[in-house]
């Protein structure tokens, strides 16, 4: 990777953390506004840092098939909604007992087990009438990407289904195929459709589509093996949240199943997968590989 190319990821998730934020900020009750508990709560991990990475993926990729940022954006809001009412309710006592996330105290610590809960469920509430009600689109696209968020976040197919996966696979050996099939569900889902959604915004044809689809599948496994070998290589500081965790409870991770070097090698060759799938694509997707070489180089 050169430097160029890894500075053009770089500062796109800059300026569109900057752009999202603001539309996040427009889109979530203020705190002053009754039940004041639950909207500082969801404040205090909506605006808690995160990467934004899922949101600027639908642009990046809407962008790239020349759709207006005003088309992509709120769609875009409504996966970040979905992701950080994830990240909540999986530091909950009752799931990942975490109680750090993005930095700070996780939801349930800074509030209370009950407004974390309510936070996460108003989040994803949230997301889905932020697309409803999102009059930049045509409502029958509206109604195509409400189906496609709903069957990434739930179950069998989405978020909820690899998280009841990860959690029933914990403390046992696991095969590599169980592995695979966790993480398509539990990170993948919502990765891949965020790929799609700016895509079907965009009015992409089939096979572009297809295409799109094959690199967010490839995209989001390559975030996940990431996210495993950070998980063990990485501090607290680094990454915001806290390591180790995955060992500890005995997760099933690629490390855990290959290796550390196998790891390596297999980032390595779903890397290369990435930028495959997008040379199917006549448009310009520099921006879409140098966004797969940021996974690839993440340190956090
Ligand atoms: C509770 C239904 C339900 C699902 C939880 C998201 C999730 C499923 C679990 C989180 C556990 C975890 C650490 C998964 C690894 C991949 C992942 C989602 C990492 C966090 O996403 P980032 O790195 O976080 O994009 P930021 O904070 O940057 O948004």
């Amino acid at each position: 990777m050169t430097a160029t190319v890894s500075d053009q990821a770089q500062q796109f998730l800059a300026s569109c953390r900057t752009t999202i934020d603001a539309e996040l900020e427009r889109l979530i009750p203020q705190t002053a506004e009754s039940p004041e508990r639950v909207h500082a709560a969801i404040r205090w991990s909506v605006f808690a840092g995160g990467k934004r990475f899922r949101p600027a993926l639908l642009i990046a990729v809407g962008q790239a098939f020349a759709a207006p940022l005003d088309h992509l954006l709120r769609t875009a809001c409504a996966f970040e909604m979905i992701h950080t009412y994830s990240l909540i309710h999986d530091d909950l006592p009752s799931m990942d007992d975490d109680d750090l996330r993005r930095g700070r105290a996780t939801c349930h610590v800074q509030f209370d087990e009950a407004t974390a809960i309510l936070a996460g469920d108003a989040l994803q509430a949230l997301a889905f009438q932020t697309i409803a009600e999102d009059e930049n689109l045509p409502p029958e696209l509206r109604v195509q990407l409400l189906a496609e968020l709903a069957r990434a976040s739930g179950t069998p197919e989405g978020m909820v289904a690899g998280q009841a996966l990860d959690l029933e696979a914990e403390s046992r050996e696991v095969t590599s195929s169980e592995v695979s099939r966790i993480h398509s569900r539990k990170t993948g889902a919502l990765i891949y459709t965020a790929a799609r959604a700016g895509a079907l915004i965009s009015g992409a044809s089939e096979p572009e589509l297809l295409a799109i689809t094959a690199f967010g599948i490839n995209l989001g496994l390559l975030f996940q093996i990431t996210d495993d070998l950070l998980d063990v290589t990485a501090t607290a500081d680094e990454l915001g949240k806290t390591p180790g965790k995955d060992a500890r409870s005995k997760k099933a991770t690629f490390p855990s199943v290959y290796g550390i070097e196998a790891t390596r090698q297999t980032i390595q060759a779903v890397h290369r997968t990435t930028c495959a799938e997008l040379q199917k694509i006549s448009r310009p997707t520099q921006l879409l590989e140098s966004i797969a070489d940021f996974i690839l180089n993440r340190e956090a």
